[in-house]
């Protein structure tokens, strides 16, 4: 698949994953990510102004926690439940790890398999391919593509529990936070600030001894936390699924609704939707002004200025404020 697309393939692409083909969406979700690997910029902006009127109606609902805990098990689960009551899902896996689609995200592909044939589901993995801040520019528009394909939900599920895996939760509506029993991941979900962002956690793998003890332990630790974000404040419900077997996956989605009806009756059913567009807007203008940036450093006054800092007339952080100056005027 070609990575590259001309204007007129570009308005037929979203036309195409308008009308629900996946073979569209996949194309245009590959246009992104490459736009995030570093390529593309002016494809990118292009796209994001092409899809922007086609969206805005999809609620994205984040999924994190450690390696093993049952995230894509839960994932597909959900969308089993989501389709039986007819809604069109997509699923988005990000692993901000690694620069390749590694084992994670191929042991997915098994678990989604049964997915694979529904015209009603969109499956797809990306990973950053080692660039930094690809993932930030990514995410959000292969949200916007899934979102222009008429997504109704989109499940997006992160490997592991960073800082990075934060960052793309956060672009959520609605963040989930899987823990298992005897993983000790209450206390890593602690240290990596996941307490504060989880509008609900499951507690998967209920099956196992310890469940209970994993429950009484993430409540006893949002005990402690002091919740100070103005307002009235959501209580993140705990649910105890066995993903595996199914269980406890309708009082999921019951407790997924019931986080977008309290954003709706509180007015805040827009924080997802900004905090998605800031971070799109941001990484839209960085990525800008770095291609900007790069081509300038090809020609102009930088070997003139090398000169003079290899001759000890001009210090290099001089010679960086003129090159500046120069982007600037
Ligand atoms: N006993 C039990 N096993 C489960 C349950 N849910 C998932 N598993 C198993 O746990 C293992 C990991 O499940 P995944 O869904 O791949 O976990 P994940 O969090 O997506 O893993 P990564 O993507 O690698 O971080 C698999 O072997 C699952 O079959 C459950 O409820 N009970
Ligand atoms: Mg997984």
């Amino acid at each position: 698949v070609s990575s590259s697309a001309g204007t007129a393939d570009l308005a037929d692409l979203v036309a195409a994953a308008r009308s629900g083909s996946p073979r569209a969406v996949g194309r245009l979700i590959s246009l992104v990510e490459d736009a995030g690997a570093g390529g593309g910029q002016a494809q990118l902006r292009e796209l994001a102004a092409t899809l922007a009127p086609y969206t805005g109606r999809a609620r994205v609902v984040g999924l994190t926690g450690s390696p093993g805990v049952g995230k894509s098990t839960t994932t597909s689960a959900l969308v089993t439940a989501l389709r039986a009551d007819d809604r069109r899902v997509g699923v988005l896996a990000v692993d901000p790890s690694s620069p390749f689609s590694g084992g994670a995200l191929l042991g997915d592909r098994v678990r989604m398999s049964e997915h694979a044939t529904d015209p009603g589901v969109f499956i797809r993995s990306m990973a950053t391919r080692g660039h930094l801040g690809g993932l930030a520019t990514a995410t959000p528009q292969a949200l916007r593509v899934l979102d222009a394909a008429g997504c109704d939900v989109i499940l997006v599920e992160t490997v592991g529990v960073g800082q990075s895996e934060v960052e793309v939760v956060a672009m959520a509506d609605t963040t989930v936070v899987l823990l298992a029993p005897g993983m000790g991941d209450g206390v890593q979900a602690a240290k990596a600030g996941i307490l504060e962002i989880a509008d609900l956690f499951v507690v998967n793998k209920a099956d196992r001894d310890g469940a209970e003890a994993t429950v009484r332990e993430l409540q006893h630790m949002m005990s402690l936390e002091r919740r100070e974000r103005g307002g009235p404040s959501w209580r993140p419900p705990v649910v105890r699924t066995v993903a595996a077997r199914g269980e406890g996956v309708d009082e999921l989605v019951g407790a997924l609704d019931r986080h977008r009806d309290w954003l709706v009756e509180h007015g805040r059913e827009r924080e997802g939707p900004r905090r998605r567009a800031r971070a799109e807007v941001e990484a839209i203008a960085v990525a800008s002004l770095r291609e900007r940036i790069g081509d300038l450093s090809g020609h102009a006054s930088l070997p003139r200025l090398a000169e003079r800092v290899v001759d000890g007339e001009l210090d290099p952080s001089a010679a960086a404020d003129e090159v500046l100056a120069e982007i600037a005027g």
